[in-house]
């Protein structure tokens, strides 16, 4: 018997990117567990990841290609070889590009897994070379970074470690001990040591349960409680003048803009009471540091990108960069010098070519959207798009298309993949080499293939190789091993690298961003915002630009955009779907509905799988008490949830957790585990917010009725 142990690192969209250690006996993979010197994650897993070994043997896997033999959708494959998966695929695309050319092709992909070879970007190079349409990826953050980089730049801003000095610490549209959960310890620490911790969350949240105040408010208002604060924070001479006249750009707009929010405004938009405005603004500016994290949940309405404006000029109007755990934190990625331009190659993109954005895919397939060339074929890897985006009917009415040529890479048989002529089967994490950068701490962390691929799946970077050869690419960069692509992927001259490369990083799984310590890194204690002013600008002057995209989510690609200057000044947008803004529509659908991350789903993932389904129960809608009763319904009971888009069902939840007119559906479950076959982005709207081309999913009204009884 052989036993021994590899560094690996959690695959997934989450900030924590947890370092593991993986006991590999024989040849097999018998346990996952965190690894306890990891300095931000500490040893332990969550919930969804504890047992990965499970999700790897689970005897779901997908770990040969298939063919369809039935109608789309029904899930009637026959395994194939390679050749022959790889075969139908060059002869079906040659035909498409040679009827239509190849923007008639659309690729669709996100963060299945995160690596940087495996991940975003994973399949950008090829598609470029292949002409595709290219296919804007706004899942997540789009709008919130373009938005702090309005503000702040790209800066990595806190050390999430730091945040143990912190004495007042907001979590804003964040629920941690869920989504962030490495997080958490850090948090708790400073609360320990006194710190005041408040949450700001429509929902009572198991992390608003455990802060000192939690203050509830309205879906989509939080950019006019923080112009309120500033109002207060203006108003009662609690401005850091030295700060701001050094190192900000645009305070007396603001001012005038601030002046447009008084606290009994404030209160009548957000539900919060004036009071309390005035008391987080005091508290906010004087007890220093103050900081806040904000949430990927602050962007998910029509205004979502100038609340992040809002935000984000906070900080810096009362001082708070003076001090080691004060500022805002948004996400620590950009500390990361990898060279995305080297893996995605956009010089390969040609001109003119198409975009078209991953919420818009049913209107897409429908033929919905101004497009010069039809989409006639779709590619999904690292995505289940039948879970994961709105239009959840259209979506499946396109996918079912008999003339599109559908592929999909997976894992898993998911609700996605049953709409594919051809299935590829992927490997897990533990199958295969990859280097993972963080959007939630500041260390890089390295995954060494613990055990042989399973079957014949293959990791990202192979089927890429494997489909380049298949179209006859014969450049060098479908020549390099994963490892001669991590090399060229980052900057390792870059100083934040100094000291760390491959076998140092063999040695501990593991290594810190040379960016000083957690209790030294204060980036904007002068200043030094990477800003085009170097100051934290107020003002933005990027605004002039237009509503950008950043290349990042479009593949590097940096032309078509609308380049209509934007309000240089944060300030509150109402949702889309109010009764200030809709009041026909806000008439018939009085509830609000959220639909956040699932505690013990990771997105779409783990919704297929025993232990994880067995902890998240079904699907339920979280409703409250004035709310249930006014509708006559019982806890336990089966609803439908519905509006003009769609419909699903869910077990009624009667809790106030909820705050009154808001209701809670968590994401992550599978269509096919429902009656109805539809889950709660069959109601979402395909609304972009204001920045980035993000998602609304915040911005939703519904009603709930109670279901008919399922038919005998
Ligand atoms: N367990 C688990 N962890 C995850 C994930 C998962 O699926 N499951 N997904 C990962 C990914 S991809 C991401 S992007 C992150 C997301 O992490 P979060 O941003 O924390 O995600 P959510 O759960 O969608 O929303 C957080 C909170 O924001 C609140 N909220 C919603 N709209 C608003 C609003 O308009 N204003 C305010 N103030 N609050 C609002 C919700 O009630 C919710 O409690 O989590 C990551 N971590
Ligand atoms: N209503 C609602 N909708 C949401 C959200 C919400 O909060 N509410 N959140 C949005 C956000 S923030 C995000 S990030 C998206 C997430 O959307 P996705 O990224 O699509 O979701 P995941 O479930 O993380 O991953 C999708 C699939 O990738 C596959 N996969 C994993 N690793 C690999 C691999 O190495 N190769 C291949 N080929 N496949 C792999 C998995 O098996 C999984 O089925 O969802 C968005 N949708
Ligand atoms: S999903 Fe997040 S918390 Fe869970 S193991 Fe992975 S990185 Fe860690
Ligand atoms: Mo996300």
């Amino acid at each position: 018997m052989s036993e021994h142990k590899i560094f690996s690192a959690c695959p997934h969209d989450c900030p924590d990117t947890c370092a593991m250690i993986t006991t590999v006996r024989d040849g097999k993979a018998i346990e996952v567990r965190g690894n306890p010197d990891h300095p931000f994650t500490r040893g332990g897993l969550c919930v969804k990841v504890n047992d990965y070994q499970n999700r790897v043997y689970s005897t779901d896997r997908v770990l040969h290609p298939l063919k369809r033999i039935g109608r789309k959708g029904a899930g009637q494959f026959q395994r194939i070889t390679w050749d022959e998966a790889l075969g139908e695929i060059k002869s079906r695309w040659s035909a498409i590009i040679d009827r239509h050319g190849p923007a008639a092709i659309l690729p669709y992909s996100y963060l299945g897994t995160e690596g940087i070879l495996n991940g975003l970007n994973a399949g950008d190079a090829f598609f470029n070379k292949l002409g595709a349409t290219i296919s804007e990826r706004t899942f997540c953050d789009s709008g919130a970074i373009t938005a702090f980089f309005m503000s702040c730049g790209p800066t990595a801003a806190v050390d999430p470690e730091s945040f143990v000095h912190s004495k007042y610490i907001v979590l804003w549209a964040i629920n941690t001990i869920s989504n962030n959960l490495h997080h958490w310890p850090f948090i708790a620490e400073a609360q320990a040591r006194g710190a005041k911790v408040v949450v700001v969350d429509p929902v009572a949240t198991r992390t608003a349960k455990k802060a000192d105040w939690h203050i509830r408010i309205r879906p989509g208002t939080d950019a006019a409680l923080a112009l309120g604060m500033m109002n207060v924070i203006i108003a009662e001479g609690l401005v850091d003048r030295d700060y701001v006249e050094k190192h900000t750009v645009g305070f007396d707009e603001l001012e005038e803009r601030a002046a447009q929010f008084p606290p009994d405004k404030v209160a009548a938009i957000t539900g919060v009471a004036a009071d309390d405005v005035r008391r987080l603004a005091r508290e906010f500016a004087t007890t220093q540091p103050s900081v806040i994290r904000m949430g990927v949940a602050i962007e998910r309405s029509a205004g979502g990108g100038n609340t992040v404006r809002a935000l984000s000029c906070l900080p810096a109007l009362v001082g708070s960069w003076r001090h080691c755990g004060g500022g805002i934190l948004h996400m620590p990625i950009w500390a990361f010098p990898v060279n995305w331009d080297a893996v995605s190659r956009p010089d390969w993109i040609r001109p003119g070519t198409p975009v078209v954005n991953q919420w818009r895919l049913g209107q897409a397939l429908m033929g919905e959207l101004p497009l010069t060339t039809p989409i006639q074929s779709l590619f999904v890897f690292n995505s289940n798009p039948m879970v994961v985006i709105a239009e959840q009917e259209k979506l499946e009415r396109g996918l079912a298309r008999e003339d599109l040529f559908t592929v999909v890479s997976e894992q898993f048989l998911t609700d996605t993949a049953l709409y594919a002529d051809i299935v590829l089967p992927a490997t897990t994490q533990l199958e295969q080499f990859d280097l993972m950068f963080s959007w939630g701490h500041l260390y890089l962390t390295l995954n060494e293939p613990a055990i042989a691929p399973l079957g014949e799946a293959v990791s990202n970077t192979e089927l890429f190789r494997r489909l380049a050869r298949t179209m006859g690419f014969n450049d060098t960069y479908w020549q390099r091993s994963d490892e001669e692509m991590v090399t060229a992927a980052l900057d390792w001259n870059n100083p934040v690298l100094a000291g760390i490369d491959l076998p140092a990083l063999r040695r501990t799984g593991y290594a810190r961003l040379n960016v000083g310590t957690p209790d030294t890194f204060v980036p904007h204690r002068e200043g030094n915002f990477p800003t085009p002013s170097g100051k934290c600008e107020f003002k933005s002057s990027i605004a002039a630009g237009g509503n950008m995209v950043l290349p990042l989510f479009r593949q590097g690609y940096a032309g078509d955009q609308s380049g209509e200057a934007v309000d240089p000044l944060p300030n509150y947008i109402p949702p889309n779907e109010s009764p200030a803004t809709s009041p026909a529509l806000a008439a018939r659908y009085r509830l609000n509905m959220l639909s956040p991350k699932s505690h013990a789903f990771l997105n779409s993932s783990y919704g297929n799988m025993p232990l994880q389904q067995h902890h998240a129960g079904t699907q339920k809608v979280v409703i409250n008490p004035q709310d249930a009763a006014a509708r006559g319904i019982a806890g336990g009971d089966m609803v439908r949830v519905f509006n003009d888009r769609g419909a699903f069902e869910a077990v009624a939840e009667i809790s106030g957790d909820a705050m009154a007119g808001v209701v809670v559906a968590p994401m992550g479950y599978w269509p096919r585990d429902s009656r109805t076959r539809r889950t709660v982005n069959a109601i979402n709207p395909p609304a972009f917010a204001d920045y980035g081309n993000a998602p609304t999913f915040s911005d939703t009204l519904v009603e709930v009725a109670k279901s008919a009884p399922a038919p005998a």
